[in-house]
């Protein structure tokens, strides 16, 4: 049963997520719950899923107080690639590897302000795990208010032995992910994940400092109604993705033409198109020749939700989740959302 409007029973007004959300359930309980069916986990899961959500529920507190709490602008430093480096861009790195580094849980980590993987500190033990994160997603909308996220992906490690990490261990396809997921902070702050079981959404509970289940097993539609891109970037497109975005918005054939949308942050964009259906697309371009988003920390995690959701995630040929990475901060041209929209665009492709 969905949420429903007390009194609006009768009239089938619902205002949730058509799956039912069990009153109290929180994140931890739900990983707990899985861990318990998967046999021979030792918990090192659930440790390093508790440390990322308290990363998270520290920079969604920082986040709301963005106005207040002198953290707008920039730090002055420029990241590895090539932008400035905002303060709480600077806050969600160190939060998230501060949270993550002591619990013992992962060999190395990889992120999207840190020009190498992260070692973990010699006096903290290698667990086997390997996280990489891209810690604050849309950070062009910090100062002005607008929804910003947190990406993750979990693998495991690769490399024997239980010492350090080693880069090759970051450099694994989202199709070996064990579990990824991403924080949305918005109206409301939700993180959702997937260990390929389903996909789940949890809103945090400000109140009791808890992330509560409240979106269960979510699905994409099979098709939606709007598209996602930049389109400021036409110009610099090839040909068929300039014929397939016209086409999208065309009345050809008696097709109904989609709505445009785009925040520039892609968690909150490609959080709609989860929730709604649709496209997201960042295609390659004169300037971004091998697209702008990266693909372990960006693309990948949300190509793995995408598809656990019953969506599809490609980079205009190739499945994101069967490229083999050759570099941590690789970059792919990305096209996510609803099944029947990405072969769409696909198709488009392939003509030529
Ligand atoms: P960021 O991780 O440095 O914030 O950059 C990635 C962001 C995506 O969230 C968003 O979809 C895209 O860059 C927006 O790019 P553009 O401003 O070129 O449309
Ligand atoms: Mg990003």
């Amino acid at each position: 049963m969905a949420f429903v409007i007390p009194g609006a029973m009768e009239e089938h007004i619902s205002v949730g997520p058509s799956a039912p959300a069990l009153v109290g359930t929180t994140l931890e309980r739900h990983v707990l719950d899985r861990l318990r069916r998967t046999p021979g986990a030792t918990g090192d899961f659930t440790g390093l899923f508790q440390q990322i959500s308290l990363a998270a529920k520290i920079i969604s507190s920082r986040v709301s107080k963005a106005g207040l709490a002198d953290v707008l602008g920039l730090t002055g430093e420029v990241n590895v690639q090539g932008e400035a480096v905002q303060k709480l861009d600077d806050f969600a790195n160190r939060t998230l590897v501060h949270c993550v580094e002591a619990g013992g849980h992962v060999c190395i980590m990889g992120s999207e302000e840190v020009e190498e993987p992260i070692q973990i500190p010699p006096q903290y033990p290698k667990g086997k795990y390997v996280l990489q994160f891209d810690p604050l997603d849309g950070s062009g909308n910090i100062d002005i208010n607008a929804s910003i996220g947190t990406i993750f992906a979990i693998h495991r490690r690769k490399s024997p032995g239980d010492g350090p990490g080693q880069l090759s261990d970051c450099l694994q396809p989202g199709r070996d992910i064990v579990a990824a997921g991403y924080v949305i902070y918005g109206s409301s702050n939700m993180l959702v994940y997937s260990t390929g079981d389903g996909v789940h959404g949890f809103t945090l509970d400000p109140a009791i400092g808890e992330f509560l289940l409240s979106h269960e097993n979510i699905r994409i539609p099979k098709r939606g109604d709007t598209y996602s891109i930049n389109e400021g970037n036409f110009t610099r497109w090839a040909p068929p993705v300039q014929r397939w975005v016209n086409w999208v918005k065309s009345d050809e054939g008696g097709r109904k033409p989609y709505s445009l949308r785009y925040i520039g942050a892609m968690v909150a964009d490609f959080h709609r198109v989860l929730l709604r259906g649709g496209i997201f697309a960042y295609p390659a371009d004169t300037k971004n020749k091998s697209g702008k988003l990266r693909l372990l920390y960006e693309a990948s995690p949300l190509a793995f939700i995408a598809e656990a959701a019953g969506g599809a995630a490609s980079d205009g040929s190739r499945r994101i989740l069967d490229i083999v990475p050759e570099k941590l901060h690789q970059r792919t041209p990305l096209f996510i959302g609803s099944a029947e929209d990405v072969a769409d665009v696909e198709r488009f492709l392939a003509q030529g």
